[in-house]
Formats: structure tokens, C-alpha cells, sequence
């Protein structure tokens, strides 16, 4: 397999003007006929038309109605070779294909009762051959036919114009989408479903109608998602002036699905986990997620579909634009700072780990070899990061106009993120040039900040440097542009600003906080009438994506956890304690607890005045990943038993207060989804755990109490989760087994069964997994089995997945050669953790030797590339 390269970009030779999709389905044998009409694209002037198209058996090849011979046209290496194509006309394809043998699960493929498509990135060339580039839109008419009992139900793209029964127990629906789209976006469904209906009337007072399509177990499962695009669809129109364009807005739910969900534009097609949601069968982060991840696709109608991407290089226009506006939207609807502190724990435990192992890349890669491994947290995650510092720097007015823009100058395009930036530009006459450095270079800057006050001077001055690792793509690294929130901390709260060479005309009414612009490597800031010493209140809100480094004594820290204004701030000066508490023990060799900084954590615990949700993540230790980046010299179970040891002492020492939060939760109120409802059961549980860490009697108790007596999951796996923590073997055990039997028909719930187990920390760990893999509940089939089982224990459970023997890694690499082919996109996700075998010394050669064995095989594009990368 060889890489291509964004330099190499050029406009296709040929426009697909209209799509004609004609898709019979037969037990075993589809056969589908593409009727396009193509027009040359003059810019070109190239008459040779290539279409692409994989594991196609083609039948026959029409040019204007005119049969194609073998002298005609050539077809190898998953290519269709045209040669004198230099007038419109229309071409005809026939070709069959197999949807029951597709494991990959791109293009069309079956998933229990139904068949449904996955065309994102490169799928659609596996339904027809066509010009499967984002840059290609077309306007599509698609015609389903199948047996009427067997596939009841028949959904394509935008609007149903024509249906009725045929011959033999035949029918057939033809949908037609007004809106020209490029390949990715198509989408059909064909099977037996049952449709929980719904409306929404938009700001203009249109009708749309609503419908999810589930499996009849599921109806009950989908009201949550409803609400949830509602909602999504009013915020759109206040937030963004986004109306929706189609008079019919369907999403259906596929338990078989390699990512979260797809916005097929009219038809989303979602991970069932990613959608049903019920009281008694999801959590708490469920019910947010699927809130999340419905408001995501809902979003992309105008992040991505009306104005999508040009090429694949340009992904994270659409993903970094759309997880910033999905984050936003969840900021509204919950807590904004919970919102922002798991969004910066995962950029900071598995984004920044990405950024500086040998898959780095930049937010707009400069090359690949395949796509699907772009999927990645630093397109996402860190795209949408960089979208919030343009947000930041432009302030929310001129922020709203340059976005008004884009939507306004490219709809119906297939654009740039140099488009998008240079829309920010024209309305807010800034230049972004070097801030587009963010774009082109990948790795996370490392901002070393030190301080200087002067009592003579009443001067506070704040030095500030930037580096950058060296990352695959680049070894130097230009300065970037940093957005950089900051509060001086006085002893009566945030202190006014002025920075020295500013006048006092410039001052905005509440000067408490203030943006720095860091352009260079280093630059110092001065601020002018500072009374008294501060404690500074850096990078409030997480303004940029980036290490910071600023020597706080411990006293300082704890100040900003009890007084900073910026709440966010409070809980991130609550995770730098804990990698301090970490870095003493690992200095100390034992694990001493500060006496300040457990006080601090009491106090907070009985202010009343501080959201629950954010306490429950202050008594967090950070996770082992990010300890390792920060410790990169430890090796990684050292880290994990200090780390548990940490957990331990500090539940023993906050025991009182954490038994408070307990007893007074009461478990008999009605399940809600509401930000305070979930905040109370956040911290509740937490302290629960907590205490089961420390085998308090209080959590042998009720760890059992919570577990039968719940009336929702989010409790019931906190009861389990707690006795899995504290109970004997056996007792562990039985529990396990009683909540199978329960819940074994809820697949969503056997999956949280599965990770539970996989995620033990106990020498049979390993052992029950594999065996696990012969349980009737599993199949490798089934990407959320997988991921739930082999993707926790090597994601979720240090302890275990690092094993001195090296077994873990041995497991995880039989798990990727078995799928290497079946699922190529999900064997390459799952090989991940292998390829941080740098980080991990000695160790690391036995992941290298896996990876090595790997790489031994005959190996899928996707599973190829990540090795190679990572071993060279
Ligand atoms: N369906 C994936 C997402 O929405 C890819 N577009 O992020
Ligand atoms: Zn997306």
C-alpha cells in the first residue's frame, strides 16, 4: 500500500451531475445499478474518466445506453478505466455484491434484521463504481426493491416519492434527495423495524417530521434521542441561525457499527449505543452521550453537509467544527465545567499521548495511506480545539459573523480549512496566518511559564515560553499562536488587570481576566498596580490545547482550588495536587498524604455552594495514562500501584465526609436525567467507590444495597463496580452472574458486563477474557463486543494489560491478526496501545515483538499502516 499526499490534491477530471441508484436485494445477492450522468470538468480537460470500485463483480457497462466491450473500458486494481469520455453523457453500471459476507462493515452489509449502509470515508465504492471523492456532489434518486416480509421497511436519503408492492411478494420504494451531496453521505436502510414517530416545527415555521427506526425490543428506548435532537435542532437555529432543509429527519439504530453514529444527510445511521437510552438499561454517561452524539449528527446537516469537506485531508472542517459545536451545545444543556473537565481528560490522557507517539499528526494531515485511520482524537478532540481558540481569539460577536460566513459563502461546497479560517479573517480584519500553523504541525506545545513579582514596582511580570516536540511530520516547529486565559488570584479573589503598556481606556468593564496572545518562543507580560503578591490562574478554561508547566508550591495549588473564580481551573489545580502527591511517593518511595491539600478536599466537600458533579472529579487522582506522560521515566505499574496506593490513603483520610455522601443519597427518588440529578449521583457513587477502595464496612454494605435496590443503571453498576472492588472472590462472582441473568437480553448492558470484567484488576483477569470471547453473549463480529471486552482490558486496565509476562500484549495481538481482515477498521483501532512501545522501556520490547509478529502477516491497508508507523 502506498501514501498519498494532500500537495498532490487536484479537482476531478469528471462532475457527477445526477445519481440514479437502482439497489435490488435478493438473499445473498444484491445487485445494483448506477445510472450517472457525467459531464467533463473543463478545468481539467483529462477525457480518461477512472471510477473507483471494490470487490465489485460487474456485469455490464453502458455509455449512453450503448453496451461497453472488453475493448472498451479496463477494470483492475479496484479501477475502472474510461477512455474517451469528453462529452456529458450518461453511464450505466451493473454490478452484484454480497452484503450477508461483509465483516468490514463499509458499504452495504447486513446487521441482524437489516441491511444498512456505512459509506464514510471510502464505502460507497463498494455499493458501485463511481467517483467516491467528497469533492464529487450529485444530486441522487435511489430505487429499493426487496421481499416485502422480509425488509418491511426501505429508507434512503431525503424524500420518499414513489412505493408499491410488485410481483412474488416484491416491493419497492424510490427516494430522491434535493440536495447535491458527495458519495459518503448516502445512506439506505432495508428490514424489519419498527418507527417511533415524532415533529419539530423550525424557527420558520416548518414541519419535519421525526422518525427512529429500532428493533421492536428497542421502541421504548427512544425518547431520550428524540428529545435530544429537539433540542439540538432549536440550539442550532439560536446559536448558529441553522435552520433544517428536509421535511423528513430519520435516524436508524444498527447494533453491528464500526464508529458512533453517521450523518447520511435525512437518514443518520447510529450505533445503538449511541442512541436507545432507558432509565433502567443506561447510565448516566450514557443518556449525555447519546445527547452528545445525536446533537453531533444533527449538527454535521450544516458542519459537513451543506458545506462538506474537498478532500479527505480537510476531515477535521467538519469533525473539529462539529464536536466544538456538539460541546457547546452539551455546556448548555448540563454542566459547563463537567462538560469541560471530560473533554480536557481525554484530550490530556489519550490525545497528547497520540500527539507525541508515531501516529502524530497534524489536525490537517499532510498524507495517508488509509483514511479510516484518521478517525483519530487529534482530528476530533484537538480539531475542535482549535476551532474554540478562534472562538476565544475573535470573541463570541465577530466569532457568530465568521461563521455566518462560511455557512453563507460555501454552501453546497466542498471546502477548505483555510476557507474556514479565512472566513474569521474577513470579518474580524484579523490575521490568522500563524495561528493556521495549528493546522499544518502536529505535537503539543509545552508552555514553560515563571513569574516575577515586584514589591517595589507593584510589577508582576509572567514569562512565558513555547516549545514543541519534534512529531513524525516535522522535527522543527514554528511558534504557534496561543490563546492564553489568565487571572491574577488576590487575597480577596481575582485582582483587576492592567497590563503595563495598556491604557486604562482600553480596559474592558470587568478586567478580572484577560487573554495573552503568545506568538513567539517567549514573550513577557507585565502587569502594572499589583498590590500583593498573586497566585496566578493560568490557561483558565483550558484555552489551548497544551502542556503547561508553572512551578506552583503546593500551598498555591490549594489556593487556587478553593478560590479561583474560573471553576474549571479549581478542579485542574486539583489533578496538578494529585500528580504532586504522585511525584512525592515515587520520590519518597512511600506514599505520605498532604495534610493541606485532604483538608482542602474536606472543605470542598461540605460547601453546598460547589456543583456536586465537579467535587465527584476533584477527588479524582489522574488517570495512569496521564501520570506517565508525566512521569515518563516510571515505569507504568510502578505508576499504577502508586497511584492505587494514593486512591487508598486518600478514602481512608477523607472516610468521614465520603460516608456523609452516601447515606445521604437517596436511592428511592425517581430516576432524572437533569445536570443537578446526575451530579448527586456522580459524587454519591464516587464516594463509593472511594470507600470500597478502602474496604470501608460502610461500602461492603452498601456496594450490595446499591446493586439490588437500584432503580436505574447508573446506580446498579456503581453498586457492581463497587463490589468488584471490595467484596470477596466469591461474593464478586455471584453478583457478576446475577446481573447477567438480569440483563442478558439488553446487549448494550452484557457490554458494561463485559468491561467490567475485562477492566479487573486481578491475576485471571486475562483468563476470563479469553474465555469470555467463547461466552454465548460474544461475537467478533459485533465492534461493540469487541471494543467492550479487548478494547477495555488493553484501554482500561493497566494493571493487567501490562503484565510482566508480557501476555496481555500477546492476547491483544492475536485479537488484531484474527480481525486484520474480517475488520480491518476496527483491528487498526484496536492495535493502538501496542504502538506506545517507546514509552514503556524494557517492556516495551514485548510490545515491539508483538508488533513485529504483527507485521509478519499478511496485512489489511488500515492494520499496515499503524504498525509500520509505529515500528519505524
Ligand atoms: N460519523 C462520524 C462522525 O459523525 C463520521 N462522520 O463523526
Ligand atoms: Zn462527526
Amino acid at each position: 500500500p502506498s501514501a498519498i499526499y494532500l500537495a498532490d490534491y487536484r479537482e476531478p477530471t469528471h462532475w457527477i451531475d445526477e445519481t440514479h441508484l437502482d439497489v435490488v436485494i435478493f438473499p445473498d445477492q444484491t445487485r445494483v445499478t448506477a445510472r450517472l450522468k457525467i459531464t467533463p470538468n473543463a478545468a481539467r480537460a483529462v477525457s480518461e474518466l477512472v471510477l473507483d470500485g471494490e470487490g465489485l463483480q460487474t456485469q455490464a457497462i453502458y455509455w449512453n445506453d450503448a453496451r461497453l466491450t472488453q475493448d472498451d473500458f479496463d477494470e483492475c486494481d479496484g479501477k475502472l478505466r474510461l477512455k474517451q469520455i469528453n462529452e456529458s453523457g450518461w453511464l450505466t453500471t451493473e454490478v452484484i455484491i454480497c452484503p450477508e459476507s461483509n465483516t468490514a462493515l463499509e458499504g452495504l452489509y447486513r446487521s441482524r434484521t437489516m441491511y444498512c449502509t456505512q459509506c464514510e470515508a471510502e464505502g460507497f465504492r463498494k455499493i458501485t463504481w463511481y467517483l467516491d471523492r467528497p469533492d464529487v456532489m450529485s444530486v441522487f434518486t435511489t430505487r429499493l426493491e426487496a421481499d416485502q416480509s422480509l425488509c418491511p421497511v426501505l429508507l434512503s436519503n431525503g424524500n420518499l416519492v414513489a412505493s408499491g408492492s410488485l410481483p412474488n411478494g416484491r416491493h419497492f420504494a424510490t427516494w430522491h434527495d434535493p440536495h447535491k451531496k458527495p458519495s459518503y453521505l448516502f445512506a439506505l436502510v432495508a428490514g424489519q423495524l419498527s418507527c417511533v414517530k415524532d415533529q419539530f416545527v423550525t424557527a420558520s415555521n416548518r414541519s419535519v417530521a421525526i422518525e427512529v427506526y429500532v428493533e421492536p425490543k428497542d421502541l421504548d428506548k427512544c425518547s431520550h434521542a428524540i428529545d435530544s435532537l429537539k433540542r439540538a435542532m432549536r440550539w442550532d437555529e439560536q446559536n448558529y441561525g441553522r435552520e433544517y432543509d428536509l421535511d423528513i429527519y430519520m435516524i436508524v439504530a444498527v447494533d453491528d457499527f464500526n464508529m458512533g453514529a453517521m450523518e447520511n444527510k435525512g437518514l443518520n445511521i447510529f450505533n445503538t449505543s449511541c442512541v436507545l437510552a432507558s432509565a433502567a438499561t443506561t447510565t448516566d454517561i450514557g443518556f449525555q452521550r447519546v445527547e452528545a452524539v445525536v446533537a453531533h449528527e444533527y449538527f454535521h446537516n450544516w458542519s459537513g453537509n451543506r458545506v462538506t469537506c474537498r478532500d479527505w485531508f480537510q476531515l477535521s472542517l467538519k469533525e473539529g467544527f462539529t464536536v466544538y459545536r456538539d460541546a457547546e451545545f452539551s455546556a448548555d444543556m448540563n454542566s459547563s465545567t463537567v462538560k469541560r473537565i471530560e473533554d480536557v481528560n481525554l484530550l490530556r490522557t489519550a490525545q497528547f499521548a497520540e500527539d507525541a507517539g508515531p501516529l502524530a499528526h497534524p489536525v490537517r494531515p499532510a498524507s495517508f495511506i488509509e483514511i479510516s485511520n484518521f478517525y483519530t482524537l487529534t482530528v476530533y478532540e484537538k480539531g475542535a480545539e482549535l476551532v474554540r481558540m478562534l472562538a476565544t481569539l475573535l470573541g463570541p460577536e465577530y466569532f457568530r459573523k465568521g461563521t455566518d460566513l462560511y455557512f453563507e459563502r460555501h454552501d453546497g461546497e466542498a471546502v477548505t480549512c483555510d476557507d474556514f479560517v479565512a472566513s474569521m479573517e474577513a470579518v474580524s480584519s484579523r490575521d490568522l496566518s500563524q495561528f493556521k500553523r495549528w493546522y499544518s504541525q502536529a505535537g503539543t506545545p509545552e508552555l514553560i511559564v515563571s513569574s516575577q513579582y515586584s514589591e517595589a514596582y507593584k510589577t508582576f511580570r509572567l514569562t512565558i515560553e513555547q516549545r514543541c516536540p519534534p512529531t513524525p511530520e516535522a522535527a522543527e516547529k514554528a511558534p504557534f499562536h496561543i490563546p492564553i486565559r489568565v487571572s491574577l488570584l488576590g487575597a480577596a479573589g481575582a485582582l483587576p488587570l492592567k497590563l503595563a503598556n495598556q491604557a486604562v481606556g482600553d480596559l474592558p468593564e470587568d478586567n478580572t481576566e484577560m487573554i495573552l496572545e503568545l506568538t513567539k518562543s517567549e514573550q513577557t507580560f507585565e502587569f502594572a498596580g499589583v498590590h500583593e503578591r498573586p497566585v496566578p490562574s493560568l490557561l483558565r478554561g483550558f484555552s489551548a490545547p497544551v502542556n503547561l508547566r508553572y512551578a506552583y508550591s503546593e500551598t498555591e495549588l490549594i489556593t487556587l482550588l478553593m478560590q479561583d473564580t474560573d471553576l474549571f481551573n479549581r478542579w485542574s489545580a486539583s489533578q496538578e495536587l494529585g500528580v504532586l502527591a504522585v511525584s512525592n511517593a515515587i520520590k519518597a518511595g512511600t506514599c505520605e498524604l498532604s495534610g493541606d491539600w485532604v483538608n482542602a478536599l474536606q472543605a470542598n466537600l461540605q460547601r453546598d455552594d460547589l456543583d456536586p458533579a465537579v467535587m465527584a472529579y476533584m477527588l479524582q487522582i489522574p488517570s495512569v495514562n496521564y501520570l506517565h506522560d508525566r512521569f515518563p521515566e516510571t515505569d507504568i505499574l510502578t505508576l499504577h500501584q502508586t497511584r492505587q496506593d494514593l486512591v487508598r490513603r486518600l478514602a481512608l483520610s477523607l472516610a468521614d465526609a465520603l460516608r456523609e455522601k452516601v447515606l445521604a443519597y437517596d436511592m428511592r427518588q425517581p430516576y432524572e436525567v437533569s445536570a443537578a440529578a446526575v451530579a448527586v449521583r456522580s459524587l454519591s457513587n464516587t464516594a463509593l467507590l472511594l470507600l470500597a477502595e478502602a474496604k470501608d464496612p460502610l461500602a461492603l454494605r452498601e456496594s450490595i444495597t446499591r446493586f439490588k435496590h437500584a432503580n436505574n443503571m447508573t446506580d446498579q453498576l456503581a453498586g457492581l463496580r463497587a463490589i468488584a472492588r471490595c467484596q470477596s472472590d466469591n461474593v464478586v462472582k455471584e453478583h457478576l452472574a446475577a446481573f447477567y441473568s438480569q440483563w442478558k437480553d439488553e446487549a448494550l448492558v452484557v457490554n458494561q458486563w463485559l468491561s467490567l470484567q475485562a477492566t479487573r484488576d486481578e491475576a485471571d483477569t486475562l483468563v476470563a477474557v479469553q474465555s469470555l470471547t467463547s461466552h454465548p453473549c460474544f461475537s467478533w463480529n459485533n465492534p461493540n463486543k469487541v471494543r467492550a471486552l479487548a478494547g477495555a482490558f488493553a484501554n482500561q486496565n493497566p494493571g493487567q494489560f501490562h503484565r510482566d509476562d508480557g501476555a496481555g500484549y500477546e492476547w491483544l495481538a492475536n485479537v488484531v491478526l484474527k480481525l486484520n481482515q474480517a475488520n480491518p477498521q476496527l483491528a487498526a483501532r484496536l492495535v493502538t496501545p501496542l504502538t506506545q512501545w517507546r514509552k514503556h522501556g524494557q517492556r516495551g520490547q514485548l510490545m515491539f515483538s508483538q508488533l513485529q509478529r504483527i507485521q509478519g502477516a499478511t496485512l489489511s491497508k488500515d492494520v499496515f499502516e499503524v504498525v509500520n508507523k509505529a515500528l519505524t
